[in-house]
């Protein structure tokens, strides 16, 4: 054990007489002593520890810091303080980001999630012990080292406001890999440490829920565009259907608009979406102007009453007003 710092105590004292740094072999030796009490205290190269052994030679004062019971010395003799076993600790480490896009993947340019922190957990005797808690640092990262071999599984509390971001359980490398759960704590799936591994990937994706509106109008010039004294449309059916994986449609939430022709999801969940907007009688969906998708209708120029928007992206904490419904009078 290459690397430990060994420091001789004076116990009358407590103070250090001679330190040294351990060879390749471990070995280490202070000579031309007094008779006297004495204790060594060995302190670890950071990312080892003691094994569990090395408790019958040594108080430990923590994983990695160490020192010898009393040893007393005569006129001429020499101490061997033996063998201490030491293990090569395994580390685990990640990073907890914004997943602006939701594809559960850390992409170049997002955003480290300030005010996440990463528990550690351990399992002893079939149950689940803390053996620390960390806040991450500016770049969104956590590191825990000098850990024993055994199970273990990294529990993340997302700040306040935040979600999970998809999980995908094949994801190697750059993905979270914590399940989805409702609310701000979620955990990794149990994973083994062999002695000095390092698991890197142990990353947590955070996301903010959005919102998808806002506004259906009766476009009297019927220019397709939302234009000054045009009228607000009441009581058209509007459906939050969100768009999955496999290409499927599940509906999420519906709603009318109000007599300010306004109508308005939020709380949601970061994807893909579609909306899906019947008229009232009487009406139908005028122009499309993509040119100026700002004020203008995102359901298609159609006779029938109800009619589907494209699929959209709902970023990360996006709010979406531009998913207007533009109604001309039927026959006009
Ligand atoms: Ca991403
Ligand atoms: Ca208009």
């Amino acid at each position: 054990m290459a690397g430990a710092l060994a420091e001789l105590l004076e116990v009358a004292t407590g103070e250090v007489l001679a330190s040294a740094q351990t060879l390749n072999d471990g070995a280490y030796q202070f000579d031309q002593l007094r008779p006297g009490a004495y204790q060594v205290r060995i302190d670890l190269p950071e990312g080892d520890l003691f094994a569990p052994q090395a408790a019958e030679g040594l108080d430990l004062l923590d994983a990695r810091l160490g020192r010898t019971k009393t040893i007393r010395l005569a006129m001429g003799e020499e101490a061997d303080v033996g063998q201490i076993p030491v293990l090569h600790g395994a580390t685990v480490s990640g990073v907890a980001w914004e997943d602006a896009d939701v594809n559960g993947r850390f992409d170049p340019g997002e955003p480290p999630l300030q005010g996440a922190a990463a528990t550690l957990l351990r399992q002893e005797d079939g149950e689940w012990k803390s053996v620390g808690v960390l806040p991450v640092d500016e770049s969104g990262g956590y590191r825990f080292d000098s850990l024993r071999p055994g199970t273990y599984s990294v529990r993340f509390t997302l700040p306040s406001g935040y979600l999970f971001t998809d999980y995908l359980p094949d994801g190697q490398g750059r993905y979270s890999k914590v399940p989805l759960v409702d609310g701000q704590v979620g955990q990794t799936e149990p994973f083994q440490l062999a002695m000095g591994q390092a698991r890197t990937d142990l990353h947590v994706g955070g996301i903010r829920p959005g919102l998808v509106g806002d506004y259906a109008w009766i476009d009297e010039n019927g220019n397709g565009l939302q234009d000054f004294g045009e009228p607000p449309l009441m009581g058209v059916h509007v459906a939050l259907l969100s768009v999955l994986a496999d290409g499927s449609v599940a509906e999420v939430a519906s709603t009318t608009t109000d007599e300010y022709g306004l109508y308005r999801f939020t709380g949601l969940r970061p994807g893909l979406y579609r909306v899906r907007a019947t008229l009232p009688l009487g009406y139908a969906f005028t122009a499309n102007r993509p040119d100026i998708p700002e004020i203008a209708s995102a359901i298609p120029e159609g006779t029938g009453p109800s009619g589907e928007s494209e699929d959209f992206v709902l970023r990360s904490g996006q709010s979406r007003r531009n998913i207007d419904i533009g109604a001309r009078r039927a026959g006009q």
